[in-house]
């Protein structure tokens, strides 16, 4: 909509996206100041870790990744209504991140269903690629009629979105975008969604039903919204960094989530500090309420879904076999289970479990080269991993767990609701593997057109 001279007065939604990401670090560590020491450390071993590996340094600044290292990468929500799920979607899309997969947390005994908003496009990521793991509460699996309805009144009456971004929405929406000064507006007013309010909704005594029926859904029902929960940087050493929290008095998860440490980096090790109990006040009483808390996250490479299955498997074997176990004989089962697990780059694109992006190298093709393999041997065609840009179930709902209390019961039935969740969003989510195989295959036929090597790209289909 609009005509060119109009769109190109719009401020570009990579833009808007960096503008608000900003803000909403700048907002959560003066809300929350232990993220911001976890920043500082988090800082201090990238720094490390690159003056340890001058190649790792010359790899990153190539892809141009050095500067925008330690900006965060994710932060996530918790919303308790269909309504809000499908207003929080329009909020994302002037921000350029739409809904990317489907997570049912129901699995591991967490109300909620959930997908990430994050940008798609290369550029978009590359620009910047903060997102938001956005969670609905799911009340339909909560058996205590009465609560339900309860829970129910009380988030319909509240408004988690200002008049004033409603309004910039609507705009957006009916023009195709916001100038740069309606851009800013935006952001201020759709940082007031995500604020901390310390004054719950609730007196209490609902409060303690609400905890009583699962801590999450108490977070969910007793503020004025859905107050951001945690913001995630990247690390080039996660366990390095779990290592050294308690050196700077943060008390971390017990251990990291995801795939063990590799030399070829699979999926994504993500950790987190203990959420802090934070003072509210009950209509006027003063109480505590766990909420907050830090994250770091460091990714590797996109599996396919052959890649995925052979992962998923080793992972429950791991957890199987550590059952009841702590940390220290989690994380052995855990390098136990991935011995088998292919930890090189070039096996595991052979063997097809992960996703690459192809280029062009800089040596020319030798004129009997007659597959795509010769091709990589000759150093003709170039095979970079994709970044794997979304979340793992096991690894949230591991997250989701040691942010609540050690007590808290877990036992709903798993049932995932894709349809309804989708139904409440306005809109389908996007297959994330969809995603990384168009890359693929996209970055392979162009690289080989550029070879004149094209009748190869049938070799390719067929494998
Ligand atoms: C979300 C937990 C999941 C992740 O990075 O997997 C998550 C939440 O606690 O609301 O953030
Ligand atoms: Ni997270």
């Amino acid at each position: 909509m609009g005509n060119p001279s109009s769109e190109a007065a719009f401020a570009h939604p990579d833009r808007i996206r960096s503008l608000f990401s900003q803000a909403m670090s700048d907002m959560y560590r003066a809300e929350v100041p232990q993220y911001g020491t976890l920043i500082e450390l988090v800082r201090d071993i990238n720094a490390a870790t690159l003056d340890a590996d001058p190649a790792l340094r010359a790899r990153l600044q190539a892809a141009g990744e050095l500067d925008r290292l330690d900006v965060e990468r994710h932060g996530a929500i918790r919303l308790g209504t269909g309504e809000e799920l499908s207003l929080i979607r329009r909020m994302f899309a002037i921000l350029g991140m739409v809904p990317v997969g489907y997570y049912d947390l129901s699995v591991a005994g967490i109300p909620v269903h959930s997908t990430a908003f994050r940008p798609v496009d290369e550029a978009a990521l590359k620009r910047n690629p903060f997102r938001v793991f956005t969670s609905l509460l799911r009340l339909d699996l909560v058996d205590d009629p009465a609560l339900v309805a309860q829970a129910r009144e009380i988030l319909a009456k509240r408004r988690i979105v200002t008049d004033g971004a409603i309004a910039l929405i609507e705009q957006a929406e009916r023009e195709g975008g916001l100038s740069a000064l309606e851009a800013e507006q935006f952001v201020a007013e759709a940082l007031e969604t995500f604020r901390w309010h310390s004054d719950a909704t609730v007196d209490q005594a609902t409060y303690d039903k609400l905890v009583d029926a699962h801590r999450l859904i108490a977070d969910v029902v007793s503020f004025k919204g859905p107050h951001i929960n945690h913001l995630t940087p990247r690390t080039l050493d996660i366990d390095a960094v779990q290592t050294a929290m308690p050196q700077r008095g943060i008390d971390p998860k017990a251990v990291v989530e995801g795939p063990p440490r590799r030399a070829a980096d699979i999926l994504l090790r993500q950790t987190s500090f203990k959420a802090l109990n934070e003072d509210v006040s009950f209509e006027g009483q003063p109480g505590q309420h766990l909420a907050r808390f830090g994250e770091i996250e460091q990714r590797g490479v996109a599996l396919t879904p052959k890649g995925r299955a052979a992962y998923d498997a080793a992972l429950a074997t791991a957890r199987k076999a550590a059952a009841g176990q702590g940390g220290a004989g989690y994380l052995e089962a855990l390098d136990a289970a991935f011995t088998g697990f292919v930890d090189d780059y070039d096996a595991l694109r052979e063997q097809g479990l992960a996703f690459f992006r192809y280029r062009v190298g800089t040596r020319a093709a030798a004129s009997d080269a007659d597959s795509i393999s010769d091709l990589l041997q000759a150093g003709a065609l170039v095979a970079d991993p994709q970044v794997y840009e979304d979340f793992l179930p096991v690894s949230a709902a591991g997250i989701f767990q040691s942010n609540l209390a050690a007590d808290d019961q877990s036992n709903y039935s798993p049932a995932a609701n894709q349809d309804a969740f989708e139904a409440a969003l306005g809109q389908p989510v996007i297959d994330e593997m969809a995603l990384y195989a168009r890359v693929e295959s996209e970055s392979l036929k162009d690289a080989l057109a550029a070879l004149g090597q094209s009748h190869l790209m049938d070799e390719s289909r067929a494998a």
